[in-house]
């Protein structure tokens, strides 16, 4: 019996070092370290400005947010370099047409999976107007 109980405490040591590891594991997904983010699912606006920019240009978020485009003012549309995206007045391949618009056209993308993201509007790429979704 005068044996036991050295053996008891160490094991009352370890199950509380394992629950406190484990709570501070729970606590990182919802860390505020995500401006662009934070619940999943959420959805975030950029718009196409009159001045020839997006706003907000370069957003960081979380797999399975969605990204809102909107057209400001100006004669705009929003391409992904990576192809895999052209839109304005809905997008191409999808029942909408990417051309370039001077209508007040919104169009909405879920980013699925993580990674990075450049787009850019054909009209005005060469004024810089341009962005990056950055998706964790
Ligand atoms: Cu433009």
């Amino acid at each position: 019996m005068r044996r036991a109980l050295p053996v008891a405490i160490t094991l009352v040591t370890a199950v509380t070092l394992i629950v406190t590891a484990a709570a501070c594991n729970s606590s990182n997904p919802s860390a505020p370290d995500n401006p662009g983010g934070g619940d999943p699912g959420a959805t975030i606006t950029i718009m196409a400005n009159a001045n020839n920019t997006f706003s907000p240009a370069n957003v960081t978020i979380n797999a399975g947010d969605t990204v809102t485009f909107r057209n400001n003012g100006g004669n705009h549309n929003v391409a992904a370099d990576n192809g895999s995206f052209r839109c304005a007045n809905g997008c191409d391949g999808q029942g909408g047409n990417g051309n370039p618009s001077t209508a007040s056209w919104s169009f909405t993308i879920t980013f699925g999976e993580a990674g990075v993201v450049t787009y850019n509007c054909e009209v005005h790429v060469g004024l810089g107007m341009r962005g990056t979704i950055t998706v964790q």
